[in-house]
Parts: C-alpha cells; sequence; structure tokens
C-alpha cells in the first residue's frame, strides 16, 4: 500500500564548477526541481525525487518551469490521496489522456518508488529489479574551445579511472575533435559522441569520416523525431547509432528496432516518463540484443541516486553518465556525496532503504529559491 498525502516542490540553485557546454546551449547554474513526497500513513515516511528538465527548452521541449505547472497542476493532483497497491501502478493513472510532459511525470513517479523502497524498508535498485552492486561509470565532456583543450579533459578522466569517454559534438566541433582525442588515447579506450540533434542527413559524409576512429557509439546525431532518417543513417554508417532524445516512450524503442534506426538505447528515467517505462525499454531492449546504458542530466545527488538504482539493472550493460558528486558541485546536497573509484566503479547503495543516500535539508532549505506545497 501506498498513499502520498503531500509534495513539498523545491527550486534550488547549483553552481556548476564549470559550464557544460552540448550543441543545443550551455549550463553554467543548475535550476534544479527537488520533490519530497509525505506518505500518507501517518509514519512520517517521505520519498525525494528530482526533476530532470533544464532551464531552456534546448534538450527537450520541457523546461523547469513548465514542469512545475504541470505537476501543480495536472501530475500531482492525480496521485493524492489516492491509495495505490504499488508504484508500478502511477505511470498507468499519469499517462491516461494526458499527453507528454513526461519530465513532470517521471519527478512523481520515481519519487513513489523512492517513498515505495522506503515503506518496503528495502533498497530502491532492489525494488525495481536491479542485480548489480557496482556500476561502470563513464564521463559526457562538454564541447570545448579546442582539440586540446578537449584532449587534456580526456586525460584527466582516464586517470581518474572512467571507462567511456564521451565527447559531445557539433558542426565544426567534430572530427578534428575527435580524431585528436583518439590519436590521444590510443585505440583500446571505449570512445563515444554525442550530438544532441545537431546534424541532418545531408551530414552523411561527413558523419562518415567518424568511422575511422572506432567509435563505441555515436549519440543522436538527427533530431529527436527523425527515426526513419536515422535508420538511413545507420545504414550509411559502420559506428552503431545510439538514440538519446528519440527514445520517450517504450513504443519508440520498438519502432527503433524495427526500423533499424539505432543498436544502442540511452535510457534516462526522466525523458521516458519514470521508472516503469524505463523498466519496459530495458526489458525490450534485453530480449532483443540491444545494449543500454543509463544517462545523465546534470543531476544533483537525488536524481543520481535514482538513475545508479536504475542502471543497476542486468541489461545496463554499457558504462553509464553517472559522474561523481565532485565533478559538478563544490557540494552536492545528499549525504555522502556520490563517489567513483579508480577503476570506474560507482557502488550502488544496497545497506540502506530507498535511494540510499540522505538530503542535507539544512543545505536543500539554504538554497532553496522557490517553494509550493501540494495537498
Ligand atoms: O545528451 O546526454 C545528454 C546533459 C544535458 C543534456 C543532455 C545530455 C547531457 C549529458 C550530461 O551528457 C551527462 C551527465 O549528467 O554527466
Ligand atoms: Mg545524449
Amino acid at each position: 500500500m501506498l498513499c502520498v498525502r503531500r509534495i513539498t516542490l523545491r527550486e534550488i540553485r547549483l553552481p556548476l564548477k564549470e559550464p557544460f557546454r552540448i550543441s543545443s546551449g550551455v549550463s553554467t547554474e543548475r535550476r534544479i526541481c527537488l520533490l519530497e513526497l509525505e506518505s500518507a500513513d501517518g509514519g512520517g515516511l517521505t520519498g525525494w525525487s528530482e526533476c530532470v528538465a533544464g532551464e531552456q527548452p534546448n534538450y527537450s521541449d520541457e523546461t523547469i518551469d513548465t514542469a512545475w505547472f504541470a505537476i501543480r497542476a495536472w501530475v500531482a493532483p492525480r496521485i493524492l490521496g489516492r491509495e495505490l497497491e504499488a508504484p508500478g501502478e502511477v505511470h498507468g493513472i499519469l499517462a491516461r489522456d494526458f499527453r507528454g510532459h513526461r519530465m513532470a511525470k517521471a519527478a512523481v513517479e520515481m519519487g513513489c518508488w523512492e517513498l515505495a523502497a522506503r515503506l518496503r524498508d528495502c533498497p530502491l535498485s532492489v525494488l525495481l529489479g536491479g542485480t548489480r552492486e557496482r556500476i561502470v561509470t563513464g564521463i559526457s565532456l562538454g564541447i570545448q574551445d579546442s582539440p586540446e583543450g578537449l584532449v587534456r579533459r580526456a586525460r584527466v578522466a582516464l586517470e581518474q579511472g572512467y571507462r567511456k569517454i564521451k565527447v559531445k559534438i557539433a558542426p565544426g566541433r567534430d572530427v578534428a575533435y575527435v580524431r585528436a582525442v583518439r590519436d590521444a588515447l590510443g585505440p583500446d579506450v571505449q570512445l563515444a559522441v554525442d550530438a544532441n540533434s545537431a546534424y541532418t542527413l545531408d551530414d552523411g559524409d561527413l558523419l562518415r569520416q567518424l568511422d575511422a576512429f572506432g567509435l563505441l557509439m555515436l549519440e543522436q546525431p538527427l533530431g529527436p523525431d527523425d527515426l526513419v532518417r536515422h535508420a538511413r543513417l545507420q545504414r550509411l554508417l559502420e559506428t552503431p547509432l545510439c538514440l538519446d532524445e528519440s527514445i520517450t516512450d517504450v513504443e519508440r524503442a520498438e519502432d527503433m528496432i524495427a526500423l533499424g534506426s539505432g543498436r544502442i538505447v540511452n535510457i534516462k528515467p526522466g525523458r521516458v516518463g519514470g521508472f516503469t517505462p524505463s523498466i519496459a525499454i530495458h526489458d525490450l531492449c534485453r530480449r532483443h540484443g540491444i545494449p543500454v546504458w543509463c544517462g545523465g542530466m546534470l543531476e544533483s545527488g537525488v536524481g543520481r541516486a535514482h538513475n545508479v538504482a536504475l542502471a543497476s539493472l542486468p541489461n545496463f550493460t554499457l558504462p553509464g553518465d553517472l559522474s561523481p558528486s565532485a565533478r559538478y558541485w563544490e557540494r552536492d546536497i545528499v549525504s555522502p556525496e556520490w563517489t567513483m573509484d579508480h577503476e570506474g566503479l560507482v557502488r550502488v547503495p544496497l545497506e540502506a532503504a530507498g535511494m540510499g543516500v540522505d538530503v542535507d535539508r539544512d543545505r536543500v532549505e539554504d538554497l532553496t529559491v522557490r517553494r509550493e506545497v501540494l495537498q
């Protein structure tokens, strides 16, 4: 049994240690929407989650402001006070006659899973069906001003233990940058690139040059809705395509497989509407021999906890974008902070119930610029 009696929305501001640039925009400070969900059973337990929507609609059409509005107006009212058998019901309740707003829905859905795990005194990863105790981790490097600058970052990341180096690319900052990194790191390092939809099919010849670098994958070269065009591009390339923005639900993953639009899926639970659709995509891909990995959205320690729990499922066989707290923040909002060892492994917390880290409430209060209580 699960019943949420109150949801507190908070917006905190967390400055990134350094700006993070992708093809469609740059983040210097994160405006993060945190949710605290309170159980109606009187035990005083609360679950936490994070909405991954950005400040600008450059990655997806949602933003923190649209998500805040959607949670207040349509998502929370469907869940508050409702008696649920299990958190797996939430996704269906939020899907019926309610299009889009997946990041808003995911924030509430994932908070319900976290709360359910605490109520059952069970680690979130176990409740989700996770089987791994450690997650192999890669780093996503933002666009740099020069190939030399990018090579420097990549070398440091390898020394820190990262097991996959993902490089953001954009027109004009692609082949030369990737060549420089491959030449510097040697042929054995797992190297991937992510275009965040910066190209079109007219760039086929250019993208074909990337085949020379033995990349693990080329992530999301074309637009989010371009499943057919991605299939055409995949036929031109040896490098496996991985879809991120395009995979918004399990049906889109089915389409990718049916059309041959890609060979790998990046699962971000916030992008697909929560854990239930994430698990469905994971299971579908597993049946089809498609490897998946867990992407990141520059989350605080709360969203990171949710990603780590999901990445413990068995078909997450490629390194996730799950960098430790210190990569992003002077100080995170959870304790313990997220760390990675020198083999590039992040431990899945299995000792505590729920997401396995504690939210530093005093710090969250200090950082809060907006709050709203829904009940
Ligand atoms: O495409 O994976 C992406 C960050 C913001 C928006 C989109 C993406 C990213 C990242 C960051 O790659 C990965 C991380 O959280 O470290
Ligand atoms: Mg991506």
